[in-house]
């Protein structure tokens, strides 16, 4: 067959296949067919050595047509194809549906529980302040009246950094660079992490605490009272009642630990007449321990003995745990997100 004819052939055969092509990969298949390296355009374009010289540039020419008329065919058909698709794709989404909601984060429950107590604690006057985790022993003990060889600076609970350097076991020593550093009357609350050597189903190596402390002229234990009774009812509900119970800690004289009305049973013990867990059947809760500020601390921060003022000290899970009734310490620190989501 002569070259020509066998060029002006390929277009309609090339628009036959293209009507028949159904997906994008047959049409690229074609187009490998006919205009590839070695598809049918090639093919016949092998044989113009054979030509006599005279012939080749009609050929040549008749090839460059066939080529740009197989090529918008082959595009043509490409964007039918894909329009084609698009609708489809179109056609299958509802624009009516409700959209799929991001995932969204929430905050820990140890988080939640110490900004709503510092809130409640600057609505009634006070200020945060805070200070470092890995501290002097001179901060974390001997300015609060705990000398060397005193029971709590046991090897058994505290993590030492070196001889003279501790990770703090209480936030107290925010409040002794506080008052190094200011003069009464002042009334700070101080959030933070603290470290003890000691892991078990009750206790981590780290947890939370908040300690607050009011310092001024005529700072009485009403004082302390009033303050720490309107705290307790701003997180547990204004029906709560507390109790004051003698205790001893070496920063403060007198020392009490308040106990709530137990927010579980409500203070009867039981729960659908079964022993109530959280209180154990007493009713009551321990939720902090406070005094009066001992005297000693003033003197290792130089403050005058005419001032005096109040402390006190909670453990941040404890009273998340009683808030929100997790009866497991264990939940705060594993970061399921099953429980973490449940704070959303
Ligand atoms: C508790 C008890 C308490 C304090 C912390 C304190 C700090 C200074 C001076 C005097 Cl600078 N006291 N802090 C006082 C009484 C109790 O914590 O059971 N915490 C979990």
């Amino acid at each position: 067959m002569d070259l020509i004819t066998a060029l002006e052939g390929l277009a309609p055969e090339l628009e036959r296949g293209l009507d028949q092509a159904s997906s994008l990969e047959e049409l690229e298949g074609l187009r490998v067919d006919f205009l590839g390296r070695k598809g049918r355009l090639a093919q016949i374009m092998g044989r113009l050595p054979q030509l006599a010289p005279d012939r080749r540039p009609a050929v040549g020419q008749a090839a460059n047509r066939v080529k740009e008329r197989c090529n918008a065919l082959f595009e043509a058909r490409k964007s039918a194809l894909e329009a084609g698709r698009d609708a489809q794709a179109l056609a299958r989404f509802d624009p009516s549906l409700p959209g799929r909601a991001p995932w969204r984060g929430s905050l820990h429950p140890t988080t939640l529980v110490t900004e709503e107590i510092c809130h409640i604690f600057t609505g009634l006057g006070f200020e945060v302040v805070s200070g470092p985790e890995v501290e002097s022993d001179y901060y974390n003990f001997e300015a609060l009246n705990m000398p060397p060889e005193h029971p709590a600076r046991d090897m058994q609970d505290t993590l030492y950094i070196t001889d003279k350097v501790v990770l703090r076991t209480h936030t107290s020593p925010v409040q002794a660079r506080t008052m190094l550093s200011r003069k009464p009357p002042l009334a700070v609350v101080a959030p933070g992490k603290v470290y003890r050597r000691d892991s078990d189903l009750t206790h981590t190596p780290m947890f939370h605490q908040i300690e607050g402390l009011m310092v001024g002229e005529g700072i009485s234990m009403a004082h302390l009272r009033g303050t720490l009774t309107a705290f307790v009812r701003a997180v547990f509900g204004g029906d709560t009642q507390t109790r004051f119970r003698p205790s001893f800690f070496p920063f403060t004289e007198p020392s009490a630990e308040v106990d709530i009305s137990c927010c579980m049973c409500g203070g009867k013990g039981q729960v659908d007449g079964e022993p109530c867990r959280v209180c154990k059947t007493t009713g009551w809760v321990e939720i902090l321990g406070c005094g009066m500020v001992d005297p000693a601390v003033y003197a290792a921060v130089g403050y005058s003995s005419d001032v005096s003022g109040f402390a006190f000290g909670l453990g941040v899970e404890r009273v998340a745990m009683l808030k929100y009734g997790i009866g497991d310490l264990r939940m705060f620190f594993e970061n399921d997100v099953r429980f973490l989501g449940q704070f959303a």
